[in-house]
């Protein structure tokens, strides 16, 4: 068995967050890994990675984990497989798809998956098949698109100032996103900035996290309130002089309307919506007007509201009154995804995809499932599924929907996993997957600016294979449409797309580890104009028409006619009522990354068990106490998880961190229950941390 290893190897991170480490990979002596650590000639690592993956072998070696196919035997659900080659799998899962294409068409078939990996091969190679096949399409709507329209509705490209340039900010905005424990290298720059100038640290969270306990400033708003506290931080700095007037004229569309429209917006105005004093408002605004390196990096956290794309939209902004963006270490970061421009045909192949082949709305799979006509987009139901890197079983929202979806008996589920999580359970075939470290991957970076390799670093135990194989060989069994991707491997693929996209061989990447595609300074901070026609930030989007990174076909979503023309608080989210007087916020928990990591031991330690945490008046006023379990209800459904007292919060406002098994709740229903799947304005995306609530001892 031991095999000659060398001691030390690369890779990067392959997990869904922003700051794709690069990683050094130990190894014991006897070729097992044994520990990553941060690479340190990576200038953004820097060094620094997680605790969850620095612990990775205890992933990776998971008595657990899944090693064999498997197929039903028991009832959907009951959780009673037996084992299957792999041959006997791939045929059954090619007769069942192809029976009911034959019945109801190509898009009666959906393979859905997410980035349970971000590697570009293994994750998207589920797209050659949608598209070589005609099967339904998906519609990502999940996670990004939210925070991605609003942030381009101002800067016209997903992409910003340099993100190593926070080490050289006077001062950080780290706004509606917790970098402590969801992407910890922002935290390393904006600590390096504190030591070495003496830059401030501003936060603005819905409760005191580990990030703003860090912080210089904290400043703790209502959930779904953003836009207010950013309009008046916006109105001081017009009304004391700190609005870059040149700046304003030369790269903005409207910066008289704005300041007009902003003069009602005033502290208190805000201080009466976001829970704030209007003191806390005046200082942070003076803060920002002074200093004028200022590096807003606004986060995801804060669009997870039915307001979001607005919230987002009015925070960028901000930069662009005080002109933040024309120094080294200011202007507002969200996302770099524009930078990359990698010619993806041999993964995705598209040039075979359809437009007339329907995109399912990702985050409406329990209604889909359950046979929603306007979910299905008038279009045949869903009889047949592949999911690769993904568990909506547990993340999904509207969870009770998607629960009787998959127990659907003329459903057949196939899920491709590591671990038999609530998803496979639901499946008909359980196919076993290899973990970063044993497959070839390539990876970009969204919270900065390199392209990095990830090769397979150990071999596979016998068993679980790549996403690659699973698709390459279903493709040639369902007399899919030919494509030179299907006969590629991970390494062909990742060669063909550096060679084709003008970055160098694979051989070169090998050597070189990652590339690092930052832009050039003036166009990373917009000074040659900003990504709309007429090169200016616009104040004043064209809602419903204007551009986003990931559009949906078809008509804009949700109530898109009321959103405000310049930036406003708008009242579309799920505003608390006498039923449901508190509002949930389901932030993410360090020691898990959405629901992966809550099958080790170790995150659940850490992690302890479900809760909800409530300010102790709110608890007084529904006579709950510390420590009690209790149930917590949405219009959706209930759940049972235990309360603790936590003065921390907002008013009004409740947490419960962590996306935890479903069965670590007291009856099986995990917290997407509660969160609603209904697309927010204008491109779609839900809202899971914009949920009124009830809280009642049991
Ligand atoms: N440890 C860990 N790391 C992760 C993840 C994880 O689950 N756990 N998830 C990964 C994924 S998929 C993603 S997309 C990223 C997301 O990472 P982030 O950009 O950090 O976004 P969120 O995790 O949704 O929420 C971040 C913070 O936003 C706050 N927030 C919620 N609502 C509001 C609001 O209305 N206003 C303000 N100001 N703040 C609000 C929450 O309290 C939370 O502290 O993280 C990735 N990294
Ligand atoms: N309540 C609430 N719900 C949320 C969120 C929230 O903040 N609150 N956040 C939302 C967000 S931002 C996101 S992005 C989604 C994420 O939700 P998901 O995309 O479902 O992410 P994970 O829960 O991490 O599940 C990823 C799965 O992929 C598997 N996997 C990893 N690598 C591979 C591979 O190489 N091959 C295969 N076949 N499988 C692999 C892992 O074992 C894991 O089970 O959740 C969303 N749900
Ligand atoms: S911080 Fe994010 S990218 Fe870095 S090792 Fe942890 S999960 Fe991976
Ligand atoms: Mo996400």
């Amino acid at each position: 068995m031991t095999r000659q290893q060398p001691k030390t190897a690369f890779s990067a991170c392959p997990h869904d967050c922003p700051s794709t480490c690069a990683l050094d990979v130990h190894f014991d002596p006897d070729g097992r890994i044994k520990r990553l650590n941060g690479a340190r000639d990576n200038d953004y690592t820097a060094g620094v990675i997680c605790a969850k993956v620095a612990r990775y072998a205890e992933r990776l070696y998971h008595p657990d984990r899944l090693l064999k196919p498997l197929r039903r035997v028991g009832a959907k659900g009951e959780g009673r497989f037996e084992e299957i080659s792999w041959d006997s799998a791939l045929d059954l899962i090619a007769e069942k798809f192809l029976s009911a294409e034959a019945e109801f068409g190509a898009e009666s078939v959906w393979p859905y998956h997410y980035a349970g990996t971000m590697g570009l091969v293994q994750r998207d190679s589920i797209l050659r098949l949608r598209h070589a096949k005609g099967y339904s399409r998906q519609f990502d709507s999940i996670c990004t698109n939210i925070a991605w329209t609003g942030y381009v509705a101002g800067t016209g490209r997903l992409a910003g100032p340099d993100p190593r340039e926070m080490a050289v900010s006077d001062q950080i905005v780290i706004w509606g996103t917790n970098p402590v424990a969801t992407q910890v290298n922002v935290m390393t720059h904006a600590i390096t900035a504190r030591k070495k100038r003496g830059a401030r640290i501003i936060v603005v969270d819905v409760y005191r996290t580990e990030t703003m306990k860090q912080a210089d400033i904290g400043l703790i708003v209502k959930p779904g309130t953003d836009a207010a506290l950013a309009c008046a931080i916006m109105h001081v700095l017009f009304r004391d002089g700190f609005a870059d007037r040149d700046y304003l004229e030369k790269y903005t569309d409207c910066p008289d309307d704005l300041q007009a429209h902003l003069q009602s917006r005033s502290p208190e105005w805000a201080a009466a919506i976001t829970g704030l004093e209007a003191a806390q408002i005046e200082e942070a605004a003076r803060l920002i007007g002074e200093v004028r390196k200022t590096y807003f990096r606004l986060g995801y956290g804060f669009t997870r509201s039915r307001n979001g794309v607005v919230a987002m939209h009015a925070a960028s902004s901000i930069a662009a009154v005080t002109g933040a963006w024309q120094y080294e270490g200011g202007g507002a970061f969200h996302n770099n995804g524009a930078i990359y421009e990698l010619d993806k045909e041999m993964i995705e192949a598209g040039s075979l995809k359809d437009p007339a082949v329907r995109a399912l709305d990702q985050c409406l799979i329990g209604r889909i499932l359950t046979g929603d006509e306007a979910a299905l987009l008038g279009g045949p139901p869903v009889k047949a599924m592949l999911i690769q890197n993904t568990n909506p079983v547990s993340v999904a929202p509207e969870q009770d929907l998607v629960k009787q979806g998959f127990a659907r008996e003329d459903l057949f589920t196939v899920v491709h996993e590591q671990f038999m999580t609530e998803t496979a359970k639901m499946a008909d075939i359980v196919l076993p997957a290899t973990q970063f470290l044993e497959h070839d991957d390539i990876y970009k970076g969204g919270g900065h600016q390199y392209l990095i390799l990830g090769p397979k670093a150990v071999e596979a135990p016998k068993g679980p294979r790549e996403n690659i194989f699973v698709i390459n060989e279903i493709a040639g069994r369902v007399d899919s449409r030919p494509h030179p991707g299907f006969d590629m491997s991970a390494r062909d693929q990742i060669a063909w797309m550096l060679e084709n996209s003008g970055y160098g061989t694979l051989e070169d990447l090998e050597a070189g580890k990652w590339i690092d595609l930052q832009p050039d300074f003036e166009t990373a901070h917009y000074l040659k104009g900003f990504g709309h026609a007429d090169g200016r930030f616009h104040f004043r989007p064209d809602w419903g028409r204007s551009a986003a990174p990931n559009k949906p076909e078809g008509d804009p979503f949700g109530p898109w006619q009321t959103m405000p023309e310049l930036p406003d608080q708008w009242d579309s989210i799920e505003i608390a009522d006498e039923q449901h007087p508190l509002r949930l916020v389901t932030a993410p928990a360090r020691s898990f990354l959405n629901s992966t990591f809550n099958e080790t031991d170790s995150s659940r330690k850490k992690e302890g068990r479900p809760e909800v945490w409530l300010r102790p008046e709110d608890a007084a006023r529904f006579g709950i106490s510390d420590g009690e379990k209790v149930k917590m209800g949405s219009r959706r459904g209930v759940v049972t998880l235990h309360a603790r007292l936590v003065e921390t919060l907002a008013p009004g406002t409740v947490i419960s961190e962590g996306i935890w098994p479903n069965d670590a709740f007291e009856d099986g229903k995990g917290i997407n229950t509660l969160t609603g799947a209904d697309p927010v304005a204008p491109y779609g995306g839900s809202a899971f941390h914009d949920t009124a609530v009830w809280v009642r001892a049991v």
